[in-house]
């Protein structure tokens, strides 16, 4: 088979800008410390209310015996549960929430939460919101018919009165 000098050297030119961009990414994704979520833990979403951790009594902020704190919430159509969260101000704060039926997304806008809500995986995010006021959570992956309904509120108030 005969390939034209010219149609070689751009074969060649093809191949080594492959490797080039291959290299820069992982360059970058090594000296950025960029990886994929790692620990992951599954959970059976069609049971959440019978697990211990998302049962109705055991959702919202509790503290840990370390001091910490740690935020649980149940995503299902259409609404975050509990529906009225408040957190205290620049406070480490670790947010658990699982999904009860589908794919939900949650997102607090002027703030930097928002994580996807994947049936049957606990999503876990720590984080320390910096401003006080009212702030809405809001679904947002399509998860039906009501999901433009889908909100709660979340009320980030300064940390004496938490
Ligand atoms: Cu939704």
């Amino acid at each position: 088979m005969h390939i034209d000098q010219t149609e070689k050297k751009w074969i060649w030119i093809s191949v080594l800008m492959t490797f080039v961009m291959m290299g820069v990414l992982t360059l970058y994704a090594v000296g950025s410390n960029i990886h994929p979520p790692s620990g992951f833990e599954p959970i059976d979403s069609t049971r959440l209310h019978l697990s211990e951790e998302f049962s109705e009594d055991n959702l919202g902020l509790k503290k840990n015996d370390d001091g910490t704190l740690t935020l649980t919430m149940v995503a299902a159509r259409y609404g975050f549960y509990p529906s009225k969260v408040e957190v205290p101000v620049n406070t480490p704060v670790k947010i658990r929430i699982a999904s009860a039926d589908v794919l939900h997304g949650v997102h607090v806008p002027y703030t930097n939460f928002a994580t996807m809500v994947v049936p049957g995986y606990i999503s876990e995010v720590n984080t320390t919101f910096m401003k006080t006021g009212d702030f809405t959570l809001l679904c947002n992956e399509y998860c039906g018919l009501g999901h433009d309904h889908m909100w709660s509120r979340l009320k980030v108030v300064p940390k004496s009165s938490s």
